[in-house]
């Protein structure tokens, strides 16, 4: 059963409108995936939990931008209260790549004197002829940016795990190295250990008590 987890991470999705990051999520925390994907339905957050080492759960709270990739629409706590972000681009959509390096800016300034921990995605890999980024730039950029590349398809199921792992193990290893802690007042990083592990309804009725006051 799913009802234990020592830490949570709070992960957000950004890039262009289109570029995939709802059905990415969706195949990622659902196993699913729709050609005829409506941007007005959406949830604002989608939540899976990986094992990233025996016994370590982490839970992933996997939040959207739906409808607000306008650049700079998005609010600054959205990105304060995040610990690491997919920066999106579709492979086959030269804008979206053009675009990654301002959202890149847009959150890093806004999460100072903190860090975000990023991974590239090229998006859309099983769209290969219409390719119109190739690997070796996604890659130059990923390295001047100073995170990984992984290229991507919802449609195929192509290392859309895989992604979510890597960011995942990234956030984890600083946090280990004590580089990333989770702070009071802040929701990128929490820890399920309060002296002993809360199971997910004792936490709900442990939120309710402390409303109470
Ligand atoms: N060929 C292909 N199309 C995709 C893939 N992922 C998403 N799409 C399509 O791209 C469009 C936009 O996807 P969506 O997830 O809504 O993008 P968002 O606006 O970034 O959330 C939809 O028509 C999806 O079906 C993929 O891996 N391959
Ligand atoms: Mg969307």
């Amino acid at each position: 059963m799913d009802i234990l987890w020592q830490y949570q991470f709070r992960i957000i999705l950004l890039g262009d409108s289109t570029v995939g990051k709802s059905s990415l999520l969706k195949r990622f925390t659902d196993g699913v995936y729709s050609d005829v994907a409506d941007p007005t339905v959406g949830v604002d957050f989608y939540a899976r939990s990986l094992e990233i080492e025996p016994g370590v759960k982490i839970k992933l709270q996997l939040w959207d931008t739906a409808g607000q990739e306008r650049f700079r629409s998005i609010t600054t706590s959205y990105y304060r209260n995040s610990v690491g972000g997919l920066l999106v681009f579709d492979l086959t959509n030269r804008k979206s790549f053009e675009h990654v390096r301002d959202w890149h800016r847009e959150v890093s300034e806004h999460v100072l004197p903190h860090r975000m921990v990023f991974i590239l995605i090229g998006h859309k890999s099983d769209l290969g002829g219409d390719r119109k980024v190739t690997r070796d730039e996604a890659e130059r950029l990923a390295a001047a940016l100073g995170v990984r590349y992984m290229e991507t398809s919802a449609k195929c199921n192509s290392n859309v795990d895989r992604a979510f792992e890597l960011l995942t193990r990234d956030v984890y290893e600083l946090m280990k190295a004590g580089e990333i802690a989770a702070r009071d007042g802040w929701d990128g990083v929490k820890s399920g250990f309060n002296g002993k592990i809360l199971l997910p309804a004792e936490e709900e009725a442990e939120r309710e008590r402390k409303c109470q006051c």
